[in-house]
Formats: structure tokens, C-alpha cells, sequence
């Protein structure tokens, strides 16, 4: 397998807009970001992935891009911008920005343009069709933010297709001069020094040419995967990625190993790795709401397979949480105040262990935790709120049916502020912040975490130092064991006469285990209790996490 620096590397992302306010006005921005790099420095990542920072109206936080090469307002300017790529490269710290191209804000030039006119010069940037008569969308399809996904325009009585919201229109990639546009705008930022694109819903930028209704107004068989989307990346790769020495991460939502292996492959010429989301997604009760934990069995059979079938084949990336998943500790592990520290360095080492590039979501490392939201008037995310009043106040489900699932599930979990320590607003801001900060932060906070050597942070700096002196943890193979457990996920991985033992418990009380004969007396190279590993026949306390190695 070919050993590349974005395969060693840990990432860590960043939701500007809630990580550190700088001048007051209760948002997130770039000169906050800059004031926090040597924390990230100490914490010893090695990229940043930035949400995005462009110019934007903030219908969906930025995911609405109205100039590709301006920044946003509330996040300072080009200026900060070029600072904080200097300062971060001066601490070794490489910057990957966020590229959303299936769609743009339809305040972006391109669309005001767009819908002025049938024959305005920009027209076929967009996906426009017929109605199917006067009040009729072209077809059944529904947005990923609820309701319908075509939105009819007076301008020009026509409905344009928007697979999320409808401030949010898809562009028509098979528009060659959409394309020439979106690769020369990635040109300008990779000249400008950035070190790679996270590629915003990249798997839906094809769409197919027939626009039938889809089963239960699912857009997918016709929009995710769709019949260019690789030649699309290919071209992609050879004009733009293909000359710099940069890394692509593409979100695949819907993405199979076999497709995997063609995103991502090693010798395919398309993206370096892909997010899969098979361990996130599926687990819904109404749509993608639920209040139930995976069960272990389920998760470990995916992420196995993950491992399994793309081992020298492809290259995949790692992670519990991102901006749009609730908080991995609250969802995964036990936020309860006796089990969070414990459970989140176990989730940890599972992660890490693992073959990929491990992606930390900002707050991760200190152990940050789902909101205790008491109103629907708690959510600031465009998602979460349709969605309670598409299920609730529209009279699906009783609000007592629905509040757990859409409070375990909802993306704002994971958008409160950083905790930076125990002052007013928890030192991310000295006004009034655009969303609540979670009440826990007078205990759970970057300042009580970097100062405690046993912290959750701690570990996190510990497994990301493992992984840079042993290569075993990026390269080596990966073989399940227990995989019946409901219990244990444990797992080996081999590199030459190298191997390592993971054992993680996913349960809240003490269980026995047996250490495999050939690691009985190895070295532990990282644990997240106190327990001894020299004897056969032991027992494992709630939630424990160890490794061992020998060679
Ligand atoms: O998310 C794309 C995506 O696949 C969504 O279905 C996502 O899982 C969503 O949050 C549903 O719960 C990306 C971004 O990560 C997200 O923040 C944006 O809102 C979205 O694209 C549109 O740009």
C-alpha cells in the first residue's frame, strides 16, 4: 500500500461559527480560530478541515455559498483569512477547506442571474424543468430539509430542482461551463497555498437526464451516484487536484464499499478518501430520528467490512461525529457524569485503532456532550426545525413521541460553542452567542481538560502521538474477533511481525474477557483505566479501552 502523509495524519474539523468569537458579536470567526492554533498545536493535529467560511446569506451555516472567493462577514476577511493560513503553516498545520459545488445560495450571482430569464446566459448553470401542470412539481421528489425539492419561480414559471433547501439550488454539472467554473475557482485557492477540499455532498453532483418519482418521493436512485459522476471527479482530478500536493476527503452519503473502492481507490484518479456513513445513518425510527443507540453487534459488522473491503484497495476516513451528528460520547458511549471521561476515551481508542485518517469534530477531545434542550425554540438548525414541524406540528407524531428522537439526533447538538473554560458563555464569546452554550461547561471545558494529565483531551493527545510512532496503527491489517459480542469490540492489526490487540467495552458494568495466549504480558501501549494485563483470565471495568502490542 502506498504510504501517503494524508493517511498518517489526524484531522481536526472545525464549525467556525461556534468555535471561538473574537470580536463580540457571538459568532465564531477566523481571528478566533488563529487566537486557538497553538492549542491545536499541543494537541498535535496535523490538518484542519474548515466548514465554510465563504460568503454566505447563512440559510444552512454557510452550506449556501454566495461568492466562492470572498468570506463571510461575520468571519472576518480575505486578510484573516491569508493570516490564518500563514499562522498555521507556520506551526506545521495544514488547512483543507470546505468545497460546496452540488449546489450554490440562490443569491449567488450565478442564480440571480439564472432565473432572470429561459435564455439569460446562465440559465443551464441550474436544473430547471416544467411543472407537471400550473400547481404540479416536475415530480414527487422531497428535499433532504423536508418538503418538496423543486421550488417554483414566478420569473419564469418554472420550478428549479434544490436537493436541500430551496435557498439552496443544485447546479447542472453536465454544463460544461459549470464545471470550468467550479475547477478554476478550486485552482485559485489551491494557488493561494490551501492543502486540500472536504467536497460537500460530491456523490450527488450527477444527475440523471430522466427525472421520474421516485418511491416515497426518494430522490437517491436518480441523484446519488449518478451516471458522470465519476467521469465529473476524473475530469476534476486530471484539471485541478492531480497538480498540488493536496488531499481530498469526498462526504459520499450512500456510499457502498464497491463504490468506495472507485471514489477512493488507490490507482483510480478521483478523491484520496471518502466519508462513508453506513455507522451513522440507518439507525432512524421516523425517517432519521431516533432515540436508540445502534447495537453493537450492527455497528461492528459495518465498520469490519469497511475495514475488510477496502484494505489495499482504497482509503477511508474515520469518525464518530461531524457538525451534521450528534455528539459521539452522548450517542455512542455514556454521558452519564460517572461514565462520560471513561467511555469517551474508550470511543477514542476504538477510532483511532482503526485503518484510516481519524477526524476529530471540534470538542470531541475534551469530551463535549449532547444538549439538554427544553423547546423546539432551543434549535437554530434549518433541519431540526422543519423537521418538528413537519412530524409535530403538522401531527404526525405527539410531541412526547418525538422530543427524544429529535433531541438525540439533532445536528445542534453538536453546533454549541467550544467550551474554552468556566467564564461567562464558557470563554467562546463576550456577547450574547447565536446558539446556547451547553450548561455543563462550568465542569466540561478546554481549561479543566488541558490542565488535568488524565483528561479526555490527554488521551486524545496520546493516541495521536501512538499513531505517529507506530506505523502499524496506520498500515497494519485489520481481523475482528469476537464479532458476536454485544459486549466487546475487539479487533487485531498485523504488519509484518508487528501486531496489536484493541479491546474496547461498550457496556457500563464489569465483564470477563480472555486476552489472546500471544498478547498475555505484551506491552500495553495505551489504557484508559488502571488494570493489569499479564494474566490470561481478566476482568474488564465499564468502558475500558486498551492496546497491546509486541513484535
Ligand atoms: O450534508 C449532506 C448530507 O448528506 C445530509 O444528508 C446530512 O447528513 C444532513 O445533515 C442530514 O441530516 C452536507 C453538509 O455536511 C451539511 O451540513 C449541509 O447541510 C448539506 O450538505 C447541504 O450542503
Amino acid at each position: 500500500m502506498n504510504r501517503t502523509w494524508w493517511k498518517e495524519a489526524v484531522i481536526y474539523q472545525i464549525y467556525p461559527r461556534s468555535f471561538m468569537d473574537s470580536d463580540g458579536d457571538g459568532i465564531g470567526d477566523l481571528q478566533g480560530i488563529i487566537s486557538r492554533l497553538d492549542y491545536l498545536k499541543y494537541l498535535g493535529i496535523d490538518i484542519i478541515w474548515l466548514s465554510p467560511i465563504y460568503k454566505s446569506p447563512n440559510d444552512d451555516n454557510g452550506y449556501d455559498i454566495s461568492d466562492y472567493q470572498d468570506i463571510m462577514d461575520e468571519f472576518g476577511t480575505m486578510e484573516d483569512f491569508d493570516e490564518l493560513l500563514k499562522a498555521a503553516h507556520e506551526r506545521d498545520i495544514k488547512i483543507v477547506m470546505d468545497l460546496v459545488v452540488n449546489h450554490t445560495s440562490d443569491e449567488h450571482q450565478w442564480f440571480v442571474e439564472s432565473r432572470k430569464s429561459k435564455n439569460n446566459a446562465y440559465r443551464d448553470y441550474y436544473i430547471w424543468r416544467e411543472g407537471k401542470d400550473a400547481q404540479t412539481p416536475p415530480n414527487n421528489w422531497g428535499s433532504c430539509f423536508g418538503g418538496s425539492a423543486w421550488q417554483y419561480d414566478e420569473m419564469t414559471d418554472m420550478y428549479y430542482l434544490h436537493l436541500f433547501s430551496k435557498k439552496q439550488p443544485d447546479l447542472n454539472w453536465d454544463n460544461p461551463k459549470v464545471r470550468k467554473e467550479v475547477f478554476d475557482m478550486m485552482t485559485w485557492w489551491c494557488d493561494k497555498g490551501i492543502d486540500g477540499f472536504r467536497m460537500d455532498v460530491i456523490s450527488m453532483i450527477s444527475k440523471t437526464k430522466e427525472m421520474p418519482d421516485g418511491k416515497d418521493g426518494d430522490f437517491s436512485p436518480y441523484c446519488i451516484h449518478g451516471p458522470n459522476v465519476h467521469k465529473y471527479l476524473q475530469e476534476m482530478n486530471e484539471k485541478v487536484l492531480s497538480r498540488y500536493n493536496i488531499m481530498t476527503v469526498g462526504e459520499t452519503a450512500g456510499v457502498t464499499t464497491e463504490q468506495a473502492q472507485q471514489y477512493a481507490g488507490e490507482d483510480t484518479h478521483e478523491l484520496n478518501m471518502v466519508f462513508q456513513f453506513e455507522h451513522v445513518e440507518g439507525d432512524g425510527k421516523y425517517g432519521k430520528w431516533t432515540d436508540k443507540k445502534i447495537p453493537l453487534v450492527t455497528l461492528k459488522q459495518i465498520l469490519s467490512r469497511w475495514q475488510t473491503e477496502l484494505y489495499q484497495k482504497a482509503w477511508n476516513s474515520l469518525f464518530w461525529d461531524n457538525h451534521d451528528q450528534p455528539r459521539a460520547v452522548s450517542r455512542f458511549g455514556d454521558d452519564r457524569p460517572m461514565y462520560r471521561e471513561v467511555s469517551a476515551k474508550m470511543l477514542a481508542t476504538c477510532l483511532h485503532m482503526l485503518q484510516g485518517t481519524p477526524y476529530i469534530y471540534q470538542g470531541e477531545e475534551l469530551g463535549m456532550t449532547n444538549y439538554p434542550f427544553e423547546s423546539p425554540n432551543d434549535f437554530r438548525d434549518i433541519e431540526s426545525i422543519n423537521a418538528y414541524r413537519e412530524w409535530c406540528s403538522e401531527g404526525r407524531l405527539s410531541h412526547e413521541e418525538f422530543w427524544p428522537c429529535i433531541t438525540f439526533k439533532s445536528r445542534d447538538n453538536a453546533r454549541t460553542p467550544i467550551q474554552w473554560d468556566d467564564s461567562p458563555q464558557a470563554g467562546f464569546t463576550v456577547g450574547t452567542p447565536w446558539i446556547a452554550v451547553n450548561p455543563n461547561y462550568t465542569e466540561i471545558n478546554a481549561k479543566v481538560e488541558t490542565a488535568n494529565m488524565d483528561s479526555v483531551f490527554h488521551y486524545y493527545k496520546k493516541l495521536i502521538k501512538l499513531r505517529k510512532e507506530n506505523p502499524i496503527i496506520v498500515y497494519g491489517k485489520y481481523e475482528a474477533l469476537m464479532e458476536d459480542s454485544e459486549e466487546l469490540f475487539v479487533y487485531t492489526r498485523t504488519l509484518d511481525s508487528e501486531k496489536l490487540l484493541v479491546v474496547c467495552s461498550f457496556c457500563d458494568h464489569e465483564t470477563n474477557f480472555t486476552i489472546p495466549a500471544e498478547f498475555v504480558g505484551t506491552v500495553c501501549l495505551i489504557s484508559n483505566v488502571q488494570n493489569a494485563y499479564d494474566k490470561a483470565e481478566m476482568t474488564l471495568k465499564p468502558y475500558e479501552a486498551f492496546v497491546l502490542y509486541y513484535k
